[in-house]
């Protein structure tokens, strides 16, 4: 479980502060649901099982919570989740831009150590809060709830959450978002989705990304495709590229719809 790869670190820093309050550190989905496999019947095993259940349930119930207040202010809340480097931030920092302030929006970094993705954020014009897991390998709900309280979201706004770099631990943990949002760069082999294939069934969207470099590479961005609908076939695909632009205009459709709907949703909540 998480003690093998650092989950469940208590060294948790959001906007800089220490949480005041975590009620046992998260670790990893119970066997049953896929990531890993603990079917011993060695005692300490099972009990190692039913904490990671226990822990996923707390999760699950912030989760609950942090949904319920999305959608009570109307916001449309995206999850990012990729290996490290898949350019996340980048794509970010593209969409800020690109978005030009036509969209309120607010965004939540996670990574394990360093401010530097909230720096770049901020400095593309948009509010940002860090949170550094330490060793833990993904972002929990109570984290984005804590980091949610201090970032004073506004109403019918877009809140984007990049995830810490990592195609393993964060398909497990639902954070109150609306759509995981998997990134996939074209550097990375067109496998991934048959070798961590839970991250991709768990997204509602890929963004292929990098697509700019594909005439230098060996990469058949087709067969990656197909690989993410064998495991998920209701995926959809934007291929993209942070770089020359391509793609963005249907990423930007994409977000935009997210928000109409959102908003749709909280107004027709307050008719009921
Ligand atoms: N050619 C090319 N390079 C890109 C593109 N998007 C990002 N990069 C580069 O990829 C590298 C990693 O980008 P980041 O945006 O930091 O990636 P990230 O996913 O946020 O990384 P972590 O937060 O560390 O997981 C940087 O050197 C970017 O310039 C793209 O569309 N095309
Ligand atoms: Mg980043």
């Amino acid at each position: 479980m998480c003690a093998t790869c650092g989950c469940g670190s208590r060294d948790v820093l959001i906007g800089g502060k220490r949480p005041a309050r975590r009620g046992g550190a998260l670790a990893f989905r119970a066997s049953g649901s896929g990531t890993h496999a603990h079917d011993s019947a060695n005692p300490a095993q099972l009990r190692i099982v039913q904490v990671e259940r226990d822990l996923l349930a707390k999760n699950d119930e912030h989760a609950g919570a942090n949904r319920r207040q999305l959608a009570g202010q109307g916001i449309f809340a995206l999850n990012l989740v990729s290996s490290p480097g898949s350019g996340k931030t980048t794509l970010l920092v593209k969409t800020i831009d690109a978005l030009n302030g036509a969209l309120p929006l607010a965004v939540i970094e996670g990574d394990q150590q360093t401010e530097n993705d909230a720096a770049r954020i901020r400095a593309a014009g948009a509010p940002a809060i860090q949170i550094n897991t330490g060793r833990g390998c993904h972002l929990d709900a109570q984290m984005i709830e804590q980091a949610m309280q201090q970032l004073d979201l506004r109403e019918d706004s877009l809140l984007l959450i990049e995830n810490v770099g990592n195609l393993v631990c964060p398909a497990s943990f639902d954070l109150g978002e609306a759509h995981k949002v998997v990134i996939l760069s074209v550097t990375e082999g067109e496998d991934k989705p048959l070798k961590y294939p839970d991250m991709f069934r768990a997204a509602d969207l890929m963004l292929l990304n990098k697509c700019d470099l594909l005439p230098y590479l060996e990469f058949d961005a087709g067969l990656a495709v197909e690989y993410a609908h064998r495991v998920n076939p209701d995926l959809q695909v934007i291929r993209i590229s942070a770089k020359s632009g391509e793609g963005m205009a249907e990423w930007l459709e994409w977000i935009r719809a997210g928000c109409r709907k959102a908003v749709i949703s909280k107004l027709a909540e307050h008719v009921e």
